[in-house]
């Protein structure tokens, strides 16, 4: 059963500042029913957007408020962070991080 808050890796085709949203060209998701797409997200609450650049590949995860649309809860750039994104196992499913 598909829940309200999901997670998927991606990359940012472009960033409004501005308006804070990122279009993203994503996966399919985990936890919420969403194949993958190219599709433009609003930001949750004071969420910035530093350390973000168009290009990047990112992880980030999303919760669906009640208009019904998904928001991005967390967003981490994988060239800007690396190994200290969240959700390792699913940025490097074959290259797990050293402990
Ligand atoms: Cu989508």
């Amino acid at each position: 059963m598909p829940g309200d808050t999901g997670r998927a890796t991606g990359r940012i085709t472009s960033l409004d500042r501005d308006d804070g949203r990122v279009t993203i060209d994503h996966g399919p998701f985990e936890g919420i029913a969403m194949g993958a797409m190219t599709m433009s997200f609003a930001l949750m609450g004071d969420l910035e957007l530093t350390d973000l650049s168009e290009g990047d590949d990112v992880i980030f995860q999303v919760k669906r408020g009640r208009d019904g649309s998904h928001r991005i809860m967390e967003i981490c750039s994988i060239p800007a962070n690396g190994r200290d994104c969240p959700d390792q196992e699913t940025v490097y499913p074959h290259n797990p991080p050293d402990q």
